[in-house]
Formats: structure tokens, C-alpha cells, sequence
């Protein structure tokens, strides 16, 4: 019971520690595998759904997929959006700028 309890501030502790320097993170992502224009809502729904996601815009022009995500990085990565991406068969690396 003891434990549980310590075990529970220090959780506290941590999440209050890792919220003082949490930040909101601007990315672009270059996404393969974009065909047409149904394929961004694909990527944009699939990255909104990443817990930590605020704001998805994919788009496809010029036959290059791009998506610009922002979220909070103390609760999403870029990894895990841009598997989220991955799994629904776009996959995506950060773009360089
Ligand atoms: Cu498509």
C-alpha cells in the first residue's frame, strides 16, 4: 500500500515535471503513397487521431504528399504519428526544410 502510494507521487511528481517543459511542435511531413485527392483525408483522419494531435493538414498537389502536424510533445512523438500514418498505408518521414 505504501509502495502503491509512492509509486503514485512520483508518477505525480513526473507528469507535473514533464508538463512544466511540454511544448507545442510544428512538423512537416513528406507522405508516400498519396494517389489522389481522397488520399490526404486519409492521412489527415489517421494523424488527428493520434492522442497529443492538435492540428492535421495533408495535402497532395503536384503529385507530392505533404502533411503539417501540430501537437503536444510531451504526449505525441513524431514517431508515433508517423506510423500512425504508415498504418494506413502512407508512410511518411520528416521533410527537410
Ligand atoms: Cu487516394
Amino acid at each position: 500500500m505504501k509502495q502503491l502510494l509512492r509509486m503514485t507521487l512520483f508518477g505525480l511528481v513526473l507528469s507535473l515535471a514533464t508538463a512544466a517543459v511540454a511544448a507545442e511542435q510544428t512538423i512537416t511531413l513528406a507522405v508516400d503513397g498519396m494517389t489522389c485527392s481522397m488520399c490526404p483525408k486519409m492521412v489527415q483522419e489517421a494523424i488527428n487521431a493520434v492522442p497529443g494531435v492538435s492540428q492535421c493538414n495533408a495535402s497532395y498537389e503536384d503529385k507530392v504528399g505533404t502533411a503539417i502536424v501540430t501537437f503536444e510533445d510531451s504526449v505525441a512523438s513524431i514517431d508515433t504519428i508517423i506510423s500512425a500514418s504508415a498504418q494506413v498505408g502512407y508512410p511518411a518521414q520528416l521533410a527537410t526544410q
